[in-house]
């Protein structure tokens, strides 16, 4: 009996060890303002596809009106791009797990990209370039708040990670984020 017990300790301590990866992102649930070491607004250039990243139309703000959880959230609005970044995060090559709250008011796609804005997240090499992006949560239309999860694994030249929230170019509406967690499991 004792033996017994042994092992389904056994089982349980390693899956604890697996699983629980350490959380990534700080102000993942935006309950406090977006302090510059965690959040920044990317403020020039553009991506991969050419799309830029700022317009003076656009607004990423902490928001009271109405949370997933807790007293605020962050709401993306009016008209595109918009881009903010969380922190440069060291990559271990291991598998990223994002899970999430996404909801969204009249969120038109601009001519360019089929969505409206979401989640992605990319990799950057040793010397800071944009080598491999993910698209971890998209999102178009109107939708109440739901829950999200992805899994997503990266090639070996990636070294450093970031999450981007974006408002794509043109398009206008809004959407909200909540509780984003992120961790490495290696
Ligand atoms: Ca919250």
């Amino acid at each position: 009996m004792i033996k017994r017990i042994a092992v389904v300790y056994g089982v349980l301590f390693f899956n604890l060890i697996s699983y629980a990866g350490e959380e990534l992102l700080a102000n993942g649930g935006f309950e406090q303002f977006l302090a510059p070491e965690e959040w920044t607004f990317i403020t020039d250039g553009e991506d991969w596809n050419g799309q830029l990243f700022v317009s003076t139309t656009s607004h990423i703000e902490i928001d009271a009106e109405s949370p997933a959880a807790g007293k605020s959230c962050l709401k993306v609005w009016s008209i595109g791009p918009a881009a903010l970044a969380g922190r440069m995060l060291p990559y271990h090559g291991g598998k990223l797990v994002m899970t999430g709250k996404i909801c969204s008011n009249d969120l038109l796609p601009g001519p360019r990209f089929p969505e409206g804005g979401g989640i992605q997240l990319v990799g950057f090499d040793a010397d800071g370039k944009v080598v491999e992006h993910h698209d971890v949560k998209l999102i178009s239309g109107t939708h109440e708040w739901q829950n999200f999860s992805a899994e997503v694994k990266f090639g070996g030249e990636v070294k450093f990670v970031q999450v981007w929230i974006r408002l794509f170019q043109h398009a206008r509406g809004a959407f909200m984020v909540d509780e984003l967690s992120l961790t490495e499991v290696i």
